[in-house]
């Protein structure tokens, strides 16, 4: 009987887990340390130009999963770093990788998030006087849209084995349903402009610590509503459906982006191009926020251990 009441319930238990909505957990202390199964840390180097127009030389860093395999297709996750950082606050460095590079080995290494490539670069341009558009790190956030799409992406996924069956403007909208960014902070903030101008290339947006700044400064807590309706007709202008995304974001109750992001988010339920939940089937707005949680790259970690495995669920 105990049997039988055991072969009935665990695969109900499965069924409601794997359908229950995201939570804000704490990381297991194991998933922040070396894994049996390290993915690889790399420094690429691409081709770009500043805000001048000159050819000049970026880094990125690029994580590639454990067995990494040119014959098989990975999703690409664009990870940006926040305001006075570089794309080495992210996943650290080849010799020196941090906390979040360790998660992801760890949650590939358990089957609990589909083995992805992580990008990180720094969306800095070069330095010195700047033209073009205001030499701020939002000015630099929103300029660095343009070598996304048109630098970055192509670099990396001509390079590496993705979904996408070429480089062009064509083939990278094909496969837009395999492309996610995310960021931290001004990182979040670049999300959001990703979101307004890279739509068409990109599906998944994981803001994190980090409001919209399209109508200003903290403009999504200033300004929540205005900020909402342009977001949401931003969608239909760029020929695209509520149905074509997911945005998923997060906070901390202690974090400076606080009185900023969730006003946002709630004014964003009121729009009706957004669909406020965890069912990736009709909705495409989630948020999560972590109790006294704090304008800091372990919180983030935290948010990315609880984001990654719903928009990247291992495949059977
Ligand atoms: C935010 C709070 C803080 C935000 C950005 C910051 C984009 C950036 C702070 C800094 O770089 O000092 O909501 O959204």
């Amino acid at each position: 009987m105990k049997r039988l009441l055991l072969t009935l319930l665990i695969p109900l238990l499965a069924l409601t887990h794997a359908s229950a909505a995201p939570t804000c957990d704490s990381i297991p202390s194991l998933y922040l340390t070396p894994s049996d199964q390290p993915g690889e840390l790399k420094t690429e180097m691409y081709r770009t130009k500043n805000v001048r127009g000159e050819d000049i030389n970026k880094d990125a860093f690029v994580y590639l999963p454990y067995g990494y395999s040119p014959t098989e297709k990975y999703d690409v996750l664009y990870l940006i770093h926040g305001g006075g950082e570089t794309g080495a606050a992210v996943m650290g460095t080849p010799p020196e990788p941090s906390p979040l590079k360790y998660l992801l080995d760890n949650l590939i290494e358990h089957k609990r998030l589909n083995p992805i490539i992580v990008v990180a670069p720094t969306f800095y341009t070069d330095g010195g006087p700047l033209g073009g558009f205001d030499d701020s790190p939002d000015g630099h956030v929103h300029g660095f849209q343009e070598e996304l799409r048109t630098f970055l992406i192509p670099y990396i996924e001509n390079k590496y084995s993705t979904n996408t069956t070429g480089t062009s403007k064509e083939n990278l909208a094909a496969s837009r349903l395999h492309r996610a960014i995310g960021g931290f902070s001004m990182g979040g903030a670049c999300t959001w402009y990703a979101f307004l101008e890279n739509l068409d290339l990109i599906s998944k947006f994981i803001p994190l610590s980090g409001d919209c700044w399209i109508l200003g400064t903290m403009g999504g807590g200033k300004y929540p509503e205005a900020t909402a309706k342009k977001l949401g007709e931003n969608i239909a202008a760029q020929g695209l459906a509520p149905s074509d995304f997911f945005i998923f974001a997060a906070t901390g109750s202690d974090d400076i982006a606080y009185p900023a992001l969730p006003p946002m988010i709630e004014a964003m339920k009121q729009e009706q191009e957004f669909n406020y939940g965890p069912d990736k089937t009709s909705d495409n707005l989630y948020y999560i926020e972590a109790t006294n949680g704090q304008h800091s790259w372990p919180f983030v970690t935290r948010y990315l251990y609880n984001i990654l495995p719903f928009l990247f669920p291992p495949q059977p």
